[in-house]
């Protein structure tokens, strides 16, 4: 090996192309919005005037817009990009590659059905990487024995998938989503593999359709017998069993060749102790694996994200083993990717801006924050250690077949690392592994990773490398973002207050990561802008009273200047990272709808929190839909279903603007003439006609459709009562 090897990096980083054209076209987009600023500011109306009201509300509605856009700045000011070299990789370290261990976190054997919880272990038992060096822990928190039982089905199939698929170098390599990918092949091969999958598949279903393991399936494993203490999912011991024994001799695919080591856990469960959700899951699994195969990288991923890149593992270790920057990166975090997403992405839950284009701004200032799945962590840095200059781990392969403990006791050992009482006055969940308390766990425990010193990377190969399923209706989509946007919140304000970025990262992060933090964790209070934004304006419009410059005055220029450059970048950035048109408008009515209900309820759940009201209850959002749910879904039909307070204010929303425009129309139609209101009011009626047309599927869904996805008509009945209460309240301010 020259030196001059050793010398070239294993990954390299681009800056963004067209950076400083960017920069100019953001300052010339914020020098419009301080036009806006001193408008609204020099223009107030006098006291008593028409209009004052909701010229101070535009006016607060502004600042926290130009405010928050400046925030969101960081993410896209210093974008880069890395490029990997798996084969340098090889070259130097093929023989000396570091242990890794993988969870995967299913939670319930219902909402997260056994057959895709293992395809997804299949999947990263799969990786192309020294079997002997891979392990793979289960954590089932649903403790239930039809997942084991799963487990252990897969375990024998594993035996012919995994050599199956090194063979014939398969991709992806979750079965179910190779079979899917594959018409029908009839090669020898192929057909065998395929019938042994579906016997599989076959016996698992069978088994979950009648709910229990038969006796004789019971008596073959004794592992079962582990759930004779088990009395509900909330209290039983721990169970545990090493399904392989990745040092056994005798553990061996049909091809004679070794096979990863793989561990089903369920952890104890009390109703008097708090298990602290997925975050106390995964402490219980970094503790379990240290004490079987204790690899120096851990990746996590959820049950529902199967491997799509069976190099994955390589990409991520050419920045964990790089010999000049490598020993600084604490995780490599990859981009959370959707198969199940329609062309145009009804509910706009790929995230496509966020993966695309912010977590590269985020990467440019000292790392994206931990999305909790699709991360491979230095373990090292996951438990609590800080990061020194001088520090070099040793990522070089152990090997662990000295020491001889008999797999009965190694259980043993392990299972009392997953009880309840372990964690009693240690640092766990605070200093230690994932962080207890917060709806977003992992975005907290990413952030004091940071502030210990770490770097984290950003790694967004073209064949993406983890795939999952995204929600499939607008209650799932909407609760899911409540949960998020309040979680980023508590990260700023609540109980965390020390650990949020502006406080605690002070000084410890960049300035550019705690503003790209600040972008998540002011979601919530984008709520009242918003609000106000979408309802105001055309209530003023129904009166007749103007909110914003005539279309002659020269202040109209910043406006329009504003809005049309901002919607024109998105548009344009939507496209570039591989969205559709139709899927940009999708994405801005998603916007809007999670701003005016996710958000608000999320604020506010957050002031009661932080009052001490309520406790923030965390919701799995369903993995399966019924056929007719699925059917609309393809069909990019929205779901509505069931009835929810966020749709009272959506519907509301949307039937206020409705009324508004309609009765300024009649108003125009006979009063002043089209003309001159056209020329005074051009924004309002732009705002309130953009409002409808973003809002037609729920005019839809309210008034004309049948299916059950439909607006409930109590829905209707209670949004028009609200508005004309308001509209009421509102005629009597005035
Ligand atoms: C998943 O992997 C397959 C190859 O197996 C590839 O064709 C496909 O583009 C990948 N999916 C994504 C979203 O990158
Ligand atoms: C769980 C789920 O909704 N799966 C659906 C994913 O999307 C495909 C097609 O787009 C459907 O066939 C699945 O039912």
């Amino acid at each position: 090996m020259g030196n001059e090897e050793v010398s070239s990096p294993l990954f390299e980083t681009k800056r963004a192309k067209g950076i400083v054209l960017y920069r100019l076209f953001a300052a010339s987009i914020f020098v419009g919005i301080c036009f806006i600023w001193v408008y609204r500011l020099s223009h107030i109306p006098k006291a008593g005037e028409d209009g004052r009201f909701g010229w101070i509300g535009l006016l607060g509605a502004e600042l926290w817009f130009g405010f928050y856009w400046l925030v969101t700045q960081a993410s896209r000011w210093n974008r880069i990009y890395r490029h990997t070299f798996k084969d340098r990789l090889s070259q130097r370290y093929e023989n000396e590659l570091p242990g890794v261990d993988i969870f995967v976190c299913t939670a319930d054997p219902t909402i997260e059905p056994p057959m895709m919880v293992i395809n997804t272990v299949l999947s990263v038992m799969a990786y192309d990487y020294p079997s002997e060096k891979l392990s793979v822990y289960l954590s089932d928190d649903g403790g239930s024995e039809l997942t084991c039982y799963a487990l252990l089905e897969a375990a024998e199939f594993a035996k012919h998938w995994i050599p199956y698929c090194k063979k014939y170098n398969v991709e992806p390599r979750s079965p179910a989503a190779y079979f899917a990918s594959i018409a029908s092949d009839s090669a020898g091969d192929f057909t065998l593999i395929k019938k042994l999958y579906k016997d599989m598949e076959n016996k698992i279903k069978s088994a979950v359709k009648s709910g229990s393991i038969s006796k004789e399936v019971q008596s073959k494993h004794k592992g079962f017998s582990q759930w004779g203490s088990y009395s509900t999912r909330r209290d039983h011991d721990t169970i545990l069993q090493i399904v392989i024994d990745g040092r056994d001799p005798n553990a061996r695919d049909v091809e004679g060749y070794g096979l990863p080591t793989l561990v089903y856990l369920a952890r104890e469960k009390r109703p008097q102790y708090h298990h602290n959700f997925k975050a106390g899951a995964m402490n219980a699994l970094i503790r379990v694996s240290s004490n079987i195969s204790n690899g120096k990288i851990i990746l996590n991923v959820d049950c529902d994200m199967y491997s799509n890149n069976s190099k994955a593992i390589r990409e991520a270790l050419c920045f964990l083993m790089d010999e000049e920057k490598g020993h600084e990166i604490a995780f490599v975090q990859f981009p959370q990717n959707f198969e199940n997403v329609t062309k145009n992405e009804l509910y706009s839950s790929t995230l496509r801006i966020i993966f695309e284009v912010e977590l590269h701004g985020l990467d440019g200032y000292g790392g994206p924050p931990y999305v909790g799945t699709g991360c491979f962590h230095r373990r090292d840095a996951l438990c609590g250690r800080k990061f020194s200059k001088g520090y070099k781990s040793e990522m070089k392969w152990e090997n662990r077949k000295g020491e001889e403990i008999s797999i009965p006791k190694l259980e043993e050992s392990s299972k009392s690392l997953a009880s309840c009482t372990f964690e009693e006055s240690t640092q766990w969940g605070k200093e230690m592994g994932l962080k207890y308390g917060c709806p977003v766990e992992d975005v907290i425990t990413g952030l004091s990773i940071q502030c210990r010193g770490w770097k984290s990377v950003y790694c967004n190969p073209t064949r993406k490398a983890y795939l999952g399923l995204a929600p499939t209706t607008l209650p799932q989509t909407l609760v899911q973002h409540k949960r998020w946007s309040e979680g980023d919140l508590q990260i700023l304000v609540s109980k965390f207050r020390l650990f949020s970025p502006a406080l605690y990262g002070h000084g410890k992060i960049s300035l550019g990561l705690q503003l790209g933090y600040c972008i998540y964790c002011l979601w919530a209070p984008n709520c009242l802008p918003t609000l106000f934004y979408s309802i105001l304006p055309s209530l003023y419009l129904l009166r007749g009273i103007s909110l914003f410059p005539q279309i002659s005055s020269p202040w109209f220029i910043p406006f329009a200047y504003v809005m049309i450059a901002k919607y024109t970048w998105s548009f344009g950035e939507f496209l570039w990272s591989g969205g559709t048109i139709l899927g940009w408008w999708n994405d801005q009515r998603i916007w809007l709808y999670k701003r005016t209900s996710s958000y608000l309820f999320a604020f506010i759940d957050t002031i009661l929190y932080y009052l001490g009201y309520s406790d923030s209850a965390f919701v799995i959002t369903a993995k399966v839909a019924d056929e007719d749910v699925s059917q609309r879904y393809e069909k990019e039909i929205m779901e509505f279903g069931a009835s929810s307070p966020m749709f009272i204010i959506l519907a509301t929303v949307a039937l206020l603007n409705l009324y508004c425009f309609a009765g300024f129309l009649k108003e125009a139609m006979t009063g002043k003439g089209i003309v001159e209101v056209y020329e005074t009011m051009v924004l309002q009626i732009l705002l309130c006609g953009v409002l409808i047309i973003i809002n037609l599927p729920l005019y839809q869904a309210l008034f004309l459709r049948k299916d059950n996805g439909k607006m409930p008509s109590s829905v209707a009945f209670k949004s028009m009562a609200f508005i004309a209460f308001s509209c009421i309240c509102f005629k009597f301010l005035y």
